[in-house]
């Protein structure tokens, strides 16, 4: 297949559009642990798309499931009317997610997914007479997503600056990156866990009858791959609970074995009251987001309503029967190729490749945790991001998918990965950052 020969009508999401359509890159096919290039080549993929095909490419599985599903029922609305599909994935959710967590909201997207979960904590205060309770916190340098709830909350710069001052009543953790006693931490940095006292610098200033719900990401993804320090989340989750604060670990991207568990909350051994997922929940193939609650928010929620409707929210999309089946079959997979294990398996192979390449041109940290690995690059003077991007656009040519996030570089494979592909990947980057100056 060749280039399309005009590429201007499309706005691309996050990308610098004018330089992209100058030198694209286009991919045509994807296989198991790869993609395929316009110009024929197979290029290994480092980043499971965004972080969203843990399974690998290409499931026949859920190929079948999607083509079924699609001439069974290809619709139909989700609200005031049901279809069998959507229930048996909730059920099966309630069954891989921690314990207590048995109730599940859909949407089509983590932004979504994580709306959904603020203004869920935020109409259950109410609905619990708790209607003081308004105030959102989130952390800085949290990704939480591109809805103004989720930029709201979300702490990333770029992300806020150009959108005005979006919602109220919001505050922000520290966040918890510390190179100067963490750098080239193997896993999850020592130094940090008193970083979650900071909530309770946030309670002395607003007072904990404001405070509706605190979102974190377990381990902060896109602003750079920060792993919690040892004992941040335990904090984290005592403080809220002294106070009475909701606790929402956005899993976007820590769901679906990223960890080599079900969920981040499993691996850390820390319940939060809300979680909000999306990406390896269909393996990537049909959108989708969900927000699963502790049984007695949803309880308070249906015992206290003052409607018969218990919440005000939902999308035309949400549990969408195609996306339900791409979603069962992606959870099989998951099941019966034991691939959370897998995962589990390879994060030591990925910490050791990773940490290998201390010493190499431009890196000044590397971190990791499951199967997540960062390098982190030392930015050129006045061009912040520039040399990440350029390491970035050689791996690419070199045959490997990496993602640049400012200037570190992010790996976050298939967990169908083996240990050959593992050493591919910190090669392969080894290679790009040597030739790029
Ligand atoms: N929350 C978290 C923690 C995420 O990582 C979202 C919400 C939003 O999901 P949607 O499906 O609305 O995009 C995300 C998305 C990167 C990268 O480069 C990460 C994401 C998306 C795109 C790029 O790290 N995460």
């Amino acid at each position: 297949m060749s280039k399309p020969n005009n590429l201007e009508s499309l706005w691309m999401p996050f990308t610098p559009n004018k330089t992209f359509k100058k030198d694209p890159r286009i991919i045509v096919g994807a296989k198991d642990m790869h993609f395929m290039s316009d110009d024929n080549r197979e290029i290994l993929d480092g980043t499971a798309g965004l972080w969203c095909v843990n399974a690998g490419h290409g499931r026949k599985k859920i190929q079948e499931a999607v083509a079924n599903q699609l001439e069974t029922l290809d619709y139909s609305p989700p609200f005031q009317f049901g279809h069998p599909k959507q229930f048996e994935l909730a059920n099966r959710l309630a069954e891989i997610f921690p314990d207590g967590m048995n109730h599940v909201f859909f949407s089509n997207s983590g932004s979504e997914a994580v709306d959904s979960a603020l203004k869920i904590a935020l109409a259950y205060q109410r609905a619990r007479g708790h209607s003081s309770k308004t105030r959102l916190i989130g952390r800085e340098r949290g990704y939480h997503g591109v809805g103004f709830g989720g930029i709201s909350v979300g702490g990333m710069v770029k992300n806020r600056m150009y959108f005005g001052s979006m919602l109220s009543g919001v505050d922000h953790l520290r966040h918890t990156h510390n190179p100067a006693v963490n750098a080239y931490s193997h896993g999850q940095p020592e130094h940090g866990a008193d970083l979650a006292d900071d909530l309770e610098r946030l309670v002395q200033l607003h007072d904990s009858s404001t405070i509706a719900a605190v979102i974190v990401e377990p381990i902060a993804g896109s602003t750079g791959v920060l792993p919690p320090p040892k004992g941040y989340l335990k904090r984290l989750r005592e403080i809220c609970t002294k106070h009475d604060i909701l606790l929402i670990f956005d899993e976007v991207i820590s769901a679906f074995g990223r960890l080599g568990k079900a969920t981040g909350s499993e691996y850390f051994g820390i319940t939060p009251d809300i979680i909000s997922c999306a990406k390896g929940i269909t393996n990537a193939t049909i959108p989708m987001g969900a927000t699963i609650v502790q049984d007695y928010i949803y309880e308070s929620m249906l015992e206290n309503a003052d409607a018969p409707i218990e919440l005000f929210h939902g999308y035309t999309y949400s549990g969408h029967p195609v996306a339900c089946a791409a979603a069962l079959a992606t959870i099989d997979i998951y099941q019966d190729e034991g691939l959370f294990d897998n995962a589990a398996k390879m994060a030591p192979l990925i910490e050791r490749a990773a940490h290998s390449l201390k010493g190499t041109k431009h890196i000044i940290d590397i971190r990791n945790l499951g199967v997540i690995a960062a390098l982190e690059l030392e930015p050129r003077d006045k061009a912040v991001g520039a040399r990440g991007f350029d390491v970035m656009k050689k791996a690419w040519e070199l045959g490997l998918m990496v993602r640049a996030n400012g200037d570190t570089l992010a790996f976050s494979p298939p967990l169908i990965i083996n240990e050959g592909q593992v050493d591919q990947m910190f090669t392969t980057i080894k290679k790009a950052l040597e030739l790029v100056n």
